[in-house]
Formats: structure tokens, sequence, C-alpha cells
């Protein structure tokens, strides 16, 4: 068994990318703000309805001169949606093929993930979400991630007054309120994480407030979408209003990404109506995986950034803006701000986005034009299928046996292994 992970640790170590020396380190030791935007995808970016922006908020910071932001960025979760994204976000490990990684395995299995590492650099971890402490089993997996404190639905004195709730949790805009008092309270630096919910299927919210015009393409499950995105938006405004005057929006850098899809792709005909088209094709169907992410902070060099890359990609990214060292670090997913750095971005279920071409639902694309192409006809497609196809079947399965084998337990003897006593760790209100 400790063979299977050095096996795994060589070929992880093969692909490790240099780090960018414009950027290694420049956000060392400021506080990180990861904040999760459920279900949304990036067609809501600058995506207009009767003539009107849904996320002007969001745009305007997508657009801001000290925001990296990508857009050409897929989500990569399988069946267990929000707890795959982080997983990956987390630890650089996807998901699972079936059922949730965390549920299976988050309670016993070693990891070295981000509030672990951060924790060693002097930081204090917190995870804020307006759900019940167990969903997706998270009270167990945050303490085998290292969170400090995780502050659920228990925490928040507004949590049991009715209206204050829709969906699986607090309104995104008293749960971001309420998330700021606690976190103006931590001692910095902090990474803190905060879970939105009220933009979930089905997108429901009560008519106080709704704020904008629902989409009409008929569909009942899609077209509050954009007004729970539209709520999100502001919600995200205020929260970032309110941390300027509180002193803490200077000297942090915020990480912004979509977990995946919102409208899932048993609703064809009406994408196709919000997407302008007659009919939505596989292709169609691949860019709609797209989802934000967004790298935020005072002085750093934005701009939109058309890298091809996915979830899994997120934390070797982050670690190269806060400098920390990550030659040992078991991840699956490579620096997209590495100048080394190609594309490929491999799908839970086995297909793939390369720069050049995809696979997608068993079909073969041109990328950039999306022209469909087959084995047959075109040898470079040929050429880049096998390729991609061998380093995808190979990551996913590396991927899994670690999860699976709980490998990185084999790791900790290492001197610079990031270590987590779970026992330290007691979320008290979080029980029950
Ligand atoms: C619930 C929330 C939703 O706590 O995270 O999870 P999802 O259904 O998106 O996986
Ligand atoms: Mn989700």
């Amino acid at each position: 068994k400790p063979a299977d992970l050095n096996k795994i640790k060589q070929f992880v170590s093969q692909q490790k990318l240099p780090d960018n020396i414009q950027y290694y380190g420049t956000q060392k030791g400021k506080n990180v703000f990861m904040i999760h935007l459920e279900s949304f995808q990036q067609f809501l970016i600058d995506y207009k309805v009767e003539g009107k922006e849904v996320t002007p908020n969001l745009n305007k910071f997508y657009h801001d001169q000290h925001t990296l932001s990508f857009d050409n960025f897929y989500n990569q979760v399988g069946q267990g949606k929000t707890s795959d994204a982080e997983m990956m976000q987390e630890n650089s490990l996807y998901g699972l093929s079936t059922g949730s990684a965390m549920v299976k395995y988050g309670t016993n299995n070693t990891f070295e993930s981000l509030p672990a590492i951060l924790n060693q650099r002097g930081y204090t971890t917190a995870a804020f979400h307006g759900d019940v402490a167990s969903f997706w089993n998270r009270d167990n997996t945050y303490k085998s991630f290292g969170y400090n404190y995780f502050f659920s639905k228990a925490y928040y004195p507004n949590a049991n007054k009715p209206n204050f709730n829709v969906g699986y949790g607090l309104k995104d805009k008293i749960f971001l309120q309420d998330s700021a008092k606690y976190i103006e309270q931590l001692p910095q630096p902090f990474y803190a994480k905060l879970l939105t919910v009220t933009n979930h299927y089905p997108y429901d919210l009560d008519k106080e407030n709704i704020d904008f015009p629902a989409t009409t393409t008929g569909d009942k499950t899609v077209d509050g979408y954009v007004q729970t995105a539209h709520y999100l938006d502001q919600s995200f405004a205020e929260l970032t209003d309110y941390l300027k005057k509180a002193g803490l929006y200077d000297n942090s850098v915020f990480v912004l990404y979509g977990d995946h899809y919102g409208i899932s792709e048993n609703h064809q005909p009406a994408i196709a109506k919000l997407l302008g088209k007659d009919k939505v094709t596989n292709y169609d169907l691949a860019q709609f995986q797209k989802v934000p992410f967004m790298i935020h902070a005072n002085g750093l060099k934005g701009g939109i950034d058309h890298t091809y890359g996915g979830e899994i990609d997120m934390l070797p990214t982050l670690l190269d803006l806060l400098g920390v060292p990550d030659d040992q670090l078991t991840m699956f997913g490579r620096d997209m701000l590495s100048t080394k750095y190609e594309g490929v971005v491999p799908f839970r279920d086995g297909d793939w986005v390369t720069p050049t071409y995809m696979k997608y639902n068993n079909q073969y694309f041109n990328t950039k034009t999306g022209d469909q192409v087959t084995l047959d006809t075109d040898v470079d497609l040929k050429k880049t299928a096998t390729e991609t196809q061998a380093y995808v079947d190979k990551v996913l399965a590396y991927s899994d046996s670690v999860i699976t084998g709980d490998l990185l337990r084999f790791d900790t003897s290492r001197a610079d292994f990031h270590k987590v006593n779970k026992k330290t760790f007691d979320y008290k209100k979080s029980v029950g």
C-alpha cells in the first residue's frame, strides 16, 4: 500500500509546473475569503434579461483590473455536487465516480487540505454555511480538513425566525451579514470559506426579495434562476460593502467560484432559449458546464484569462499566489498561472476538454469552433484523444485510489506533512 502512494506521488511530481515569478507569493499572509457561489454558471456573467444585467456587482468584480478572471473554467463535479467541488477546492482531489467522497471518506481519511496548510502558517480557519452541519457530512469532514471553526446553521441567531430561510438554509443576505460579524472577530490572518445556498434548485425566493424579471422560457424550474442569481449578486455586494467599512477588504484575497451547473441537461429547450438558439448541441452543453473562477486582491495584476482549467486546479493556483511551497503535496490539478500550464480538463465521467479538442457525451468537437469532428477523419484529433484519454483515465483512477485507499496516511511521516489533530476541534453547536 505505501508503494501505491509512492507511484502516485511520482506521477504527481512529474506533472508539477514551475510557479509564475510574476505572481508567486504576491498575496502571502493576506486573509483569504473563499466564496462559494451556489449553482452559479459562467453564462450569467454579463448576461442580460430585458436589457438588465442579472449580476451587475459580480460583473463589475469580474472586470475589475485587480481581478484575475478565468472564462474557460469548468466544474468537474460528479454525484457529490457541492461536496465534490469542496473536495477539489480544498485538496485538489477529485470526487468519486459515484456518491460523495466527503460522505464516504470525510470522517476517517487523512487529508492534507488548505485549512491545515494555512493553520500551520499562522492562519485561523473557519467555514460558514447556513444549512445544518451534517449535510454532506461537513461536520466530520471539516475536522479532517483542519478547520478550526465551522459556523453552521445553529450559530445563526436568525436561523429560527420565520421567513429567514428558503430551500436549504438561511437566505444569502442574512447569512453573509451574520457571517461577517463572526469573521471580523477572527484573529488575522484568516481563511474564511462562505458557502451560499439561496441560488439552488428550485430557485425559490420570497416576493419581497425578488427584484428582477424571470426569464420566459416557459420552463418553471429554469425561469427563476436569474432571480436567485440576482439576489446572490446583491448579497455579495452587501458583504463586500460591509468588509470595506470593517477594513477587511484591502488586506484580503477573494476567491470566487461556481460549484456546478444550475440548469441541468434535462432542460435543453429552455437552455436553447436562454442562449438564443433553436436547438442545443453537445458542444453547447459542454460550454454550459463553465463556472466562474475569479481571484481578486488589492494590487493583483488582473484581466480575463482564457486558460482552460477546472476546479481541480484551484488549489495549486491559489498556493502559487500565497507563496506556499507545494512540491510534496498530492494534488491532481495544476497551477493555472504557470507559464508552462497546458489545459486539460477531465470531467468525472471521463469526458474532457483541451484547448484544441473536447469530448462530451461521446462526441468530439473542435474546442474553438464547435465543429463536430470524428476520429476517422481527423488525424490530429486521434492523437489528442488517445493521449488525453489516457491522461484523464489515469488521474481519475489515481485520485480515486488516494481517497478509497486512504493513501495520504502513509505520507504523514514526511517532516513537512500538514498534520491535523481532529480531536482538537469541537464545533459544539453544530451537533444536531
Ligand atoms: C446544502 C448545499 C447544497 O448544504 O451545499 O448541496 P448541493 O445540492 O448543491 O450538492
Ligand atoms: Mn451545490
